[in-house]
Parts: structure tokens; C-alpha cells; sequence
């Protein structure tokens, strides 16, 4: 499969059983190592990573059995021909961050969230990878009245500061959300995420990860957001996946709703080289009703409408489209555009 230099990744979290908040999994968990036979059987190259699915049970690990549980994943993935992309503090699940992690109003769990942060980073340089991904779940309100959103965020500056001094090597991409988990997020979007980046004691050390899903519960186009932050240098990973309209997070296979909007997505991306600054990472699940033993094909869907997409915008005459402009002709360009996508020449 021609790949255009391009290399793609993956969660574990991608492979799952299916649950939902009204009904338990319907497929049988998979052991780690039978999704990493996933990745190559697919074509992926790198392997995404919460803290704890790289070294399970990180909270009551020493430091050293930490390192070591994550130099043998290096090691296991190397076996495999794969490396990682970035690691991520799952700072969701525990008991303590219920209200919040960095911006929790109660100082035991900001010091709980900073210590987390500090082993994800310490796993991120054993796993071999430079790159820390925040995503930022529970940093927000139910109620706007429960916490104060102007030191809220201070609060995530004073974290993101002691990630980057803790650590020079390593560069931290937010991943902003507008909602879910919380009511509604203190980061919601890309340009939150940067305005956050330029704030930070080592801004050519921060970036972001755009999540099409999100930009679409956010109200806003994946593809204007993805151009937003390549526009700074700020684009260091992406999530494609798709979004049927602003209600739950979907995590749609990439493509999957609207081909127009993610073939808008590949565009910026291929037009502006993206595959020398990052990877394609995809954050898909699969529908609750696709039985265990052919649950990956959101996965194989999503990689091949990518590639396909990059072969439809690379065909596309860019002169064509230059002189349709010049005659602000843009129901022609629509025209055009459609047929590409429909398979057809106007
Ligand atoms: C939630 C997400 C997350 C993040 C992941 C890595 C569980 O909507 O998108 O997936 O992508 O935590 O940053
Ligand atoms: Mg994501």
C-alpha cells in the first residue's frame, strides 16, 4: 500500500468492547499483544499511549519499576517494528480528579495531577517518544459557579510550566475538547489551546492536537482548525476521525459522515507537508453492533479513505481551481470538487 510518506497510529483505546452508559461490552476484551498485531496487519506505524497503558497500575509502582515496566513496552513494540507517538496522563478515571485534575479546587489532587504528569513524562522518554499529549477531560464545570475559570486557567499555566521545566527535552500537545466528560471544558478549542501555548514559560515547546470530532462539537470546521495551527507551527498530531452533528462524542470512522469535510482535512494536511512535521493519528471506535471477531475495520476504513483522499485532492488541476477563483465562479468549484469526490471528471 503506497503510504506518500505518510505514517499512522492508533490507541489501544481503539480496540474496545463496546460499552456505552446504557449497556455493558458486547466484545471480550483483547490482551494488549493481540492489538499490536493489529497495527502491522493494518499498515499503522506508531502506537498512542495513556501512562497506564503503557505501565498498568502506575499509581502504586515505584519509580524504578515504573521505568522499568516502560523500557520492556520499548522493547515489545520495537519486537513488533513499531514505536510510540506520544503518551498521555490518563487523569480521568482516578477517585481523586472526580472534579478535576490541574484545576481541582482542592490542593491534594493539583499535587496528585502534577505528580502524574511527571511519570507520563518519565515514560514518554522511556517509551523512546519526546511528545506528551494533554487532553484535558475533567478541566471544567458542571456548574460555571464551582470553580473560578480566570485562576482555572493559571492553574493549567502553572502545570503546563512545570511539565516543560521538569523535563527540557519534551514538547506537550493539548488536545482540546469543548465537552464530555465535563459540561463544559475550560479548553475547547485550537485557538485556546495556542493563546495557552504562547503563555507557557517555553512556547517553542508547546503545540496542539486537533481532534475532528471535537472541532465539529465545537461548532467549528476540523479543517479551518487544522490550517490554524499550522499557520504557527503548532500542529503536532491530529485525531481524524468523524461527528454526526453536535451530540455525544462519536469517534466515527474518518470519512464515515461527511467525505467532503475530512477530504477538506486531507487537503490542508497534504497541501501543507504535514507528513514531514507529524503523524496521522486517528481516534476511531468501532459502532456498538460489529461483532468481536471483525471489530478493526473502522480502523482499516479510516487509514484507506485517508489515503484515498490524499490520491483525489493530488488529481484535482490546481490551475483549474486557480481560474474557477479568478472568475469567482464557486458554484463551477463546487461542481468540480463534488465530481472529484463522486469519482468522476466534470
Ligand atoms: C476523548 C479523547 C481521548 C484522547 C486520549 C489521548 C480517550 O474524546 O479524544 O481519548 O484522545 O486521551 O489524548
Ligand atoms: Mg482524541
Amino acid at each position: 500500500m503506497e503510504k506518500y510518506g505518510y505514517r499512522f497510529s492508533f490507541g489501544p483505546w481503539n480496540i474496545h468492547e463496546g460499552a456505552d452508559p446504557f449497556g455493558p461490552p458486547v466484545r471480550p476484551a483483547r490482551d494488549f499483544e493481540s492489538k499490536l498485531a493489529v497495527f502491522k496487519e493494518l499498515g499503522f506505524d506508531m502506537v498512542q499511549f495513556h501512562d497506564d497503558d503503557a505501565v498498568p497500575g502506575i499509581d502504586d509502582l515505584s519509580p524504578e519499576q515504573m521505568r522499568q515496566q516502560a523500557r520492556a513496552m520499548r522493547q515489545r513494540l520495537a519486537d513488533q517494528g513499531l514505536t510510540a507517538e506520544f503518551v498521555a496522563p490518563r487523569l480521568w478515571e482516578h477517585p481523586m480528579t472526580i472534579d478535576g485534575a490541574f484545576t481541582s479546587n482542592d490542593a491534594k489532587v493539583r499535587s496528585y495531577a502534577l505528580d502524574r504528569a511527571k511519570k507520563t513524562i518519565d515514560i514518554a522518554r522511556e517509551l523512546g517518544t519526546d511528545l506528551v499529549v494533554l487532553w484535558l477531560a475533567r478541566e471544567g464545570t458542571y456548574m460555571r459557579e464551582a470553580k473560578n475559570a480566570l485562576r482555572a486557567t493559571q492553574q493549567l499555566l502553572d502545570a503546563l510550566n512545570m511539565m516543560l521545566t521538569y523535563d527540557a527535552r519534551i514538547r506537550i500537545a493539548i488536545e482540546p475538547k469543548p465537552n464530555e466528560p465535563m459540561d463544559m471544558s475550560y479548553i475547547p478549542s485550537i485557538g485556546h489551546g495556542i493563546a495557552l501555548a504562547y503563555q507557557t514559560s517555553h512556547p517553542l515547546r508547546m503545540g496542539v492536537l486537533m481532534e475532528s470530532a471535537h472541532a465539529i462539537l465545537a461548532g467549528l470546521d476540523p479543517s479551518d482548525e487544522i490550517s490554524f495551527a499550522m499557520s504557527s507551527g503548532k500542529l503536532w498530531s491530529v485525531h481524524l476521525n468523524d461527528q454526526n452533528g453536535p451530540k455525544y462524542d462519536q469517534d466515527r470512522s474518518f470519512g464515515s459522515v461527511d467525505v467532503r469535510r475530512a477530504f477538506n482535512q486531507v487537503r490542508v494536511l497534504d497541501n501543507n507537508q504535514y507528513w514531514q512535521v507529524g503523524v496521522i493519528g486517528l481516534d476511531v471506535k468501532a459502532v456498538r453492533t460489529q461483532p468481536a471477531s471483525i471489530a478493526t475495520k473502522h480502523l482499516r476504513n479510516s487509514l484507506r479513505t485517508f489515503l484515498r483522499l490524499v490520491e483525489i485532492s493530488r488529481s484535482i488541476d490546481q490551475q483549474k481551481i486557480d481560474a474557477l477563483i479568478a472568475e469567482r465562479d464557486y458554484e463551477e468549484l463546487d461542481w468540480l470538487i463534488l465530481n472529484s469526490l463522486m469519482g468522476r471528471n466534470p
